[in-house]
């Protein structure tokens, strides 16, 4: 069987020494197999040992420049930082600066505020001084007037009166002279010195009054029993204003006529001022009187005024 299997044919060496060749042969061949192998596999770990190697390096190379770069950032960052380290400085001292410098102006607008303040309310002091005295003066003014109105009408009264007076002494002047002194106007009644005109038409007391102004007349003022007889035989039966009021001083009535309430004819219980005050007065159908509201509407109204010669 092994005389098959190789082909070659070798010398014809006795068999022993045959054997020992071929056992050298194989152990030769085995021993190169080996030491190529052990060659190929020591170039093999050269190779990675030198590749290794390379990229170690190149690694330390990498790392150092990498350190390198890290560093220069570094101290850019360094740099950056002390830069602005210095600038936020400067910015406070500067911030410090325009702080004290506002503190400043606040203190100074907080004193200007305070005068301010103090001078408005010495103003309002003087406002109130002024308003009190302008108060005072206004009283003042008032008084005078209303002293100067009542004066004034105090003098017209007394005007009216005397003028009353000296028609009534020249009418008797000329009675005495011999002079028939009993003329009234048309629709006037006579009645001894006196004309008297019997109005109609719902009317106020003011109203009234007006009216027997345009007649030349006054609202009637009476004196006498005789007098108010006349008057009552011939006044409206639903009543008549007449010329008596209070409208100055409460209770303290005057003629139209300004002479003194010398006869009165109340109605017993008046004048009573009633209701929301009664200040005019009126003559009711039985001849007595009633103190009425003077916005009241009559239907009857009397005026009178002296006879002419
Ligand atoms: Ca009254
Ligand atoms: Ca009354």
């Amino acid at each position: 069987m092994e005389e098959h299997a190789y082909s070659v044919e070798f010398p014809k060496f006795p068999r022993r020494r045959r054997q020992c060749c071929q056992r050298g042969t194989l152990l030769a061949l085995l021993g190169l197999v080996t030491t190529a192998m052990w060659a190929g596999l020591l170039t093999l770990l050269l190779l990675w040992h030198w590749e290794t190697v390379q990229k170690l390096k190149q690694l330390e190379k990498t790392a150092a420049q990498n350190d390198l770069e890290t560093v220069q950032k570094l101290k850019q960052l360094e740099k950056t930082a002390a830069q602005n380290v210095s600038q936020v400085s400067k910015d406070l001292e500067r911030h410090k600066g325009e702080q004290v410098a506002q503190e400043s102006q606040a203190a100074k607008m907080s004193q200007s505020m305070e005068k301010i303040q103090d001078e408005q309310n010495r103003m309002k002091s003087q406002d109130s001084e002024l308003s009190r005295n302008l108060n005072g003066l206004r009283e003042d003014l008032s008084d005078l007037q209303s002293q100067g109105l009542n004066e004034r009408r105090a003098a017209l009264h007394t005007l009216d009166r005397l003028q009353e007076e000296v028609a009534k002494l020249w009418i008797e002047l000329r009675v005495s002279n011999g002079s028939t002194c009993n003329t009234c106007p048309d629709d006037w009644v006579h009645f001894q010195k006196k004309c008297y005109y019997f109005g109609e038409g719902p009317k106020r007391w003011i109203q009234a009054r007006f009216a027997c102004s345009k007649l030349h007349g006054r609202l009637v003022s009476i004196h006498s029993q005789e007098e108010q007889d006349f008057l009552t035989r011939h006044a409206n039966k639903k009543g008549s204003w007449i010329g008596l009021r209070d409208l100055n001083i409460e209770g303290e009535f005057v003629w139209m006529d300004q002479n003194p309430l010398d006869y009165s004819n109340w109605q017993p219980g008046e004048p009573n001022n009633g209701g929301q005050g009664e200040d005019c007065v009126m003559m009711r159908a039985s001849g007595h009187w009633n103190d009425a509201f003077c916005g009241s509407y009559l239907d009857g109204w009397v005026c009178d005024r002296l006879v002419t010669c």
